[in-house]
């Protein structure tokens, strides 16, 4: 990492992304501008973007990520400095974004403005002025609603001063009529070796201080919201038959786990690294790493527990069963978005296990005593297992959401 030269090149790529909460927002933005600057996408002008070759920012793609909250940001990039305004990191120039913008400024040829934040002022002010001005995108939150197929790629004409501009919503998505999910190429062969490499495993989970998984265990990874739902499942694995090895970075599922395994006692000195027992159950908590970390565990893990956005669509990468933790809303818009994802997810598998992972789902996101659907696992975990190997795959099959939004651009710039 180096600090801000005086004078800065001029971008390929201007990322906005305000922090709301959580790490979703900047966990996305963060992941986008890697991908754009190591697969070297570069916008031209008159000719669309082209692919630069080789896996490295050598490429000359220069990508510019704006945050207003570098300190949430740290967490899932150790190697980030807070404390700066501007900084390279990872070939991405990360910067800090106040109230005021650098004095001119030159707003880069496309510029994303991640889940409708909004971009400064003057920093628009300057897109108009450019000629030709920026393609400017907004990106989307993921849902996998109906009605997102029909605004994806719409064109809203923004006034500025006498000048007009026209911002394209993006919307990611799971079927070809939007904008996919953001997967880095190279991701699925890197997960299948890792997958097939038993040594490799071992040594992973003795970096986490764990010995090889033993043949009838379950190793599982938890990294939800609060939910009186996990009490209950915590409580069916420790006194279950099945020997379980809980992953768990430490945040905001602790006290519903460590509570429901009977260790309420040991939360107020819980630590990263910590191995605590409960009958069959142990529990390992972890540090948070970086994300490329985080898709290690996940690869690794018979089951994962995500939630959000960013965890979510990781653990489909990880081609292993998962349950999702939406992201809730005050309206329960929430249950409705996670029904027309389970659509999508549960249309390939037979009835009976379809309705035990629809109702496991709605249970975890309701809150619910989960502890009967626990114990069906025995009955559908392989089939579940065969199915998360094929649903990946199916997700990738009409192209990543960096190649579609690429295409996108080839015929907007
Ligand atoms: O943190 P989240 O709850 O973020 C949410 C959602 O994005 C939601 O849609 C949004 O509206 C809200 O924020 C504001 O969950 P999410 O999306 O899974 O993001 C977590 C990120 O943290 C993801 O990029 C993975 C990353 N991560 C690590 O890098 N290391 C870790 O150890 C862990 C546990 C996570």
């Amino acid at each position: 990492m180096t600090t801000a030269p005086s004078a800065q090149p001029d971008f390929d790529w201007d990322i906005f992304c305000c922090v709301v909460d959580n790490f979703g927002d900047i966990g996305v933005t963060w992941r986008l501008a890697r991908q754009l600057a190591q697969e070297g996408y570069v916008p031209t002008h008159g000719s669309g973007t082209k692919a630069g070759h080789g896996p490295t920012h050598d490429s000359g793609t220069k990508v510019r990520l704006w945050v207003d909250d570098l300190a949430s940001f740290a967490r899932i990039c150790p190697g980030l400095d807070p404390a700066l305004d501007g900084q390279w990191i990872e070939g991405i120039y990360v910067q800090r974004w106040h109230d005021t913008v650098p004095p001119n400024i030159v707003p880069a040829r496309v510029v994303i403005e991640a889940f409708a934040c909004e971009l400064p002022a003057p920093f628009v002010q300057a897109m108009a002025e450019q000629s030709p001005p920026p393609c400017w995108i907004n990106l989307e939150y993921l849902s996998a609603e109906a009605w997102v197929e029909d605004c994806h790629g719409l064109a809203s004409p923004q006034r500025v001063g006498k000048l007009s501009l026209n911002k394209y919503f993006f919307f990611p998505g799971f079927t070809p009529r939007t904008g996919g999910l953001l997967c880095e190429q190279g991701l699925i062969a890197a997960r299948e070796q890792w997958q097939q490499d038993e040594a490799g495993l071992a040594a992973y989970w003795a970096s986490l201080g764990l010995p090889p998984q033993a043949e009838n265990e379950l190793r599982i990874s938890l990294f939800t919201y609060e939910s009186a739902a996990l009490g209950t499942l915590v409580q069916s694995w420790s006194q279950g038959a099945t020997p379980i090895t809980l992953l768990l970075p430490l945040g905001r599922s602790l006290r519903d786990v460590l509570t429901g395994a009977g260790l309420a006692n040991t939360i107020p000195t819980a630590q990263a690294g910590d191995l605590l027992h409960s009958g069959h159950l142990t529990i390992k908590l972890l540090p948070m790493t970086d994300q490329a970390g985080y898709d290690r565990l996940l690869w690794s893990c018979d089951l994962n527990l995500v939630r959000g956005e960013d965890s979510f669509v990781r653990a489909q990468w990880a081609a292993r069963p998962f349950l999702w933790h939406i992201y809730p809303q005050d309206d329960l818009a929430h249950i409705a978005k996670l029904d027309d994802f389970l659509d999508h997810y549960l249309a390939d598998l037979p009835p009976q296990a379809a309705q035990w992972l629809r109702a496991f789902n709605q249970a975890l996101n309701h809150g619910q005593d989960v502890r009967e659907l626990w114990a069906q696992w025995p009955q559908f975990g392989t089939i579940w297992q065969q199915h998360a190997r094929s649903w990946s795959q199916k997700l990738l099959a009409d192209g990543d959401l960096v190649t579609r939004l690429v295409k996108f651009l080839e015929s907007r710039i």
